[in-house]
């Protein structure tokens, strides 16, 4: 799915800003006729999450409205008027003029419709009904109820994973025009024969054009009308590949002709760059990388999980200033600008789905499996074009402990291969090879605790054990082996020595005793501390003050002391 913009072709008009709100604990708004004028309302920012702008509802996960109104430009004459969401946690109902549009389920990426017959000249009213619940049968599940052969903790909110389930319109909403003849979609692939970078596209068209060209710098060429899409390659000489301290973009441009002349354009920054997993080691461009860094949430003060350009920029560098070259989206799909800032900084991203607790008993599990296969779609179609974007991981910490659970996480990995053959896809672990379906995936991942989810205040007795089940890993499957989480929580500010549990000093050497311990294993191709940054939760006994600690930087993006040390280790610059 394109990212809107404008350019001489196409326009576009971002509705973000000052909605109008109101909760609906009772769900009577449908029946009260709201989608054509909320009766009672206050101001919400948009985007943004519900839970922490107000004095009440920090709690609330259920049906809240929003509504706006805007003017169509009068230069939109006879274009396709299209509706965009970046993302609404977590299910969205859409009416335009008091017309139901369409509705969306899933809290963490882009859906549109076209709104071209519900759109009128001069003003318009928007209404969302968002429905933020927690159910078994929705991806990431929650309300779960207690099964013995899956330990699930019941946090409140009881989201069954380990972080607070903000709800409300997200990312930004996005009003956009497009000519009758348009760009629907593109796919850029990138690879490289010897010193030429070879740009290899696919593009979808809505309605009948005479021809596409495909441009960078000077090289221009024709696209040919293939079967399902149009299809060039554009060679790039001595080209400049993409990657960690050069991240080199270059300018495609895209044109749609119609009748002879240009009807539509789409420009878009490529990076030329490979990545593969070969034996076991990750190769960027023919070379072994180390994914080196952290997991990632979005998650701020009172944004709570809406976009945040500036706290992601700040994330960014902070995660680079650690010397670190990569995150994961920890554990769903993150905003858009973000990856476009990891494709300008030259850092390397694990797109992971929302799929995280999944679990397989028969509540919900038809829906839950529908809903994956959905989002991973989703996501692959989103940021498939950014050179930043490394790997797939379809899961987090599946409750595996069910026969049909490999069964899952294969039907995921496939698919995720079949809309990408150029990324190695993975999912993530708690629980080793116990039903693994890592025969299936690129790479294994896993989760690792030692010394924090046992072997309490003993950080070097819990080393040995990991060195040797990395390595049993590696026998066994023969892939590059990712440690994705490792890590533990400290309190800012606590410090102790000698060193002990919830403090600076004990966090920082875990960190150094876990890196140290899987340096001389070649086969360890990612080292990803959990966390980058303090984050929300909901509440529960071992979540003080309903926050997750294990961050090397505050929820406010002060350094503690495990970040100084990772920089010390990692060379920051
Ligand atoms: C798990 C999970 C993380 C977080 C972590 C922890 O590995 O993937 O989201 O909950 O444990 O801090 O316990």
């Amino acid at each position: 799915m394109l990212k809107p913009q404008t350019n001489r072709c196409r326009a576009l008009l971002e509705l973000d800003g000052l909605w109008r709100f109101s909760f609906d604990p009772d769900g009577c708004g449908g029946a009260e006729g709201w989608p054509n004028g909320l009766p009672a309302h206050r101001p919400i920012a948009v985007p943004g999450s519900w839970n922490e702008q107000f004095e009440t509802g920090r709690d609330y996960t259920g049906l809240a409205w929003y509504e706006t109104e805007f003017e169509l430009p009068s230069s939109w004459q006879g274009g396709r008027v299209g509706l965009r969401f970046g993302s609404v946690n977590y299910l969205a109902e859409i009416w335009l003029n008091g017309q139901f549009v369409g509705a969306h389920e899933g809290g963490h990426l882009p859906f549109d419709f076209d709104v071209t017959e519900e759109i009128r000249r001069g003003r318009n009213r928007l209404t969302v009904r968002v429905d933020g619940g927690l159910a078994p049968d929705r991806v990431p599940p929650g309300n779960v109820p207690d099964d013995p052969r899956d330990t699930f903790n019941h946090p409140y909110p009881d989201g069954n994973f380990d972080f607070f389930p903000y709800c409300g319109i997200h990312r930004p909403v996005t009003l956009t025009c497009l000519p009758p003849v348009h760009l629907a979609d593109l796919s850029v692939e990138t690879s490289l024969d010897g010193e030429t970078g070879l740009v290899n596209l696919r593009a979808w068209v809505e309605g009948e054009a005479d021809g596409l060209r495909a441009s960078i710098g000077g090289e221009v060429v024709a696209l040919r009308r293939g079967a399902t899409a149009w299809e060039g390659q554009i060679a790039l000489r001595q080209v400049q590949v993409w990657g960690p301290g050069h991240p080199h973009l270059y300018d495609l441009e895209i044109e749609v002709l119609s009748g002879g002349a240009v009807c539509d354009a789409y420009r878009l920054p490529v990076g030329v760059r490979t990545i593969r997993a070969v034996g076991g080691q990750l190769l960027l461009n023919g070379e072994p990388v180390v994914l080196r860094g952290f997991g990632r949430h979005e998650d701020f003060p009172v944004n709570g999980r809406g976009q945040n350009r500036a706290v992601a920029a700040r994330d960014l560098a902070m995660l680079a200033w650690t010397g670190a070259n990569s995150f994961r989206t920890a554990h769903y799909p993150c905003d858009e600008d973000t990856l476009t800032l990891a494709d300008q900084l030259g850092i390397l991203v694990i797109a992971e789905t929302p799929a995280v607790g999944l679990f397989f008993a028969e509540d919900g599990l038809e829906k839950r499996r529908a809903l994956c296969e959905q989002m991973t779609r989703e996501l692959v179609t989103r940021d498939r074009n950014h050179p930043s974007v490394v790997m797939w991981s379809v899961a987090n910490e599946p409750h595996v402990r069910r026969p049909g659970a490999s069964g899952e996480m294969r039907r995921l990995l496939t698919l995720a291969r079949e809309l990408d053959p150029t990324r190695p896809v993975t999912y993530v672990s708690y629980y080793g090879t116990e039903m693994s379906a890592y025969d299936a995936a690129d790479v294994v991942s896993v989760n690792r605790y030692g010394g924090w989810y046992g072997q309490y205040g003993r950080i070097a007795e819990a080393l040995p054990g990991l060195q040797a089940e990395m390595e049993g890993l590696f026998e066994q499957f023969g892939k590059p082996v990712l440690l994705t989480e490792f890590g533990a929580d400290a309190l800012p500010g606590h410090h102790a020595q000698p060193p002990e549990m919830f403090s600076e000093e004990y966090q920082a050497d875990l960190i150094e005793g876990y890196l140290n311990a899987l340096a001389g294993l070649p086969f360890v191709a990612a080292t990803h501390v959990w966390v980058l940054c303090d984050f929300k939760t909901g509440q529960a006994v071992h979540r003080a003050n309903s926050y997750n600690y294990k961050g090397v930087f505050t929820r406010e993006r002060r350094p503690k002391l495990a970040a100084h040390r990772l920089r010390a280790l990692w060379g920051g610059r």
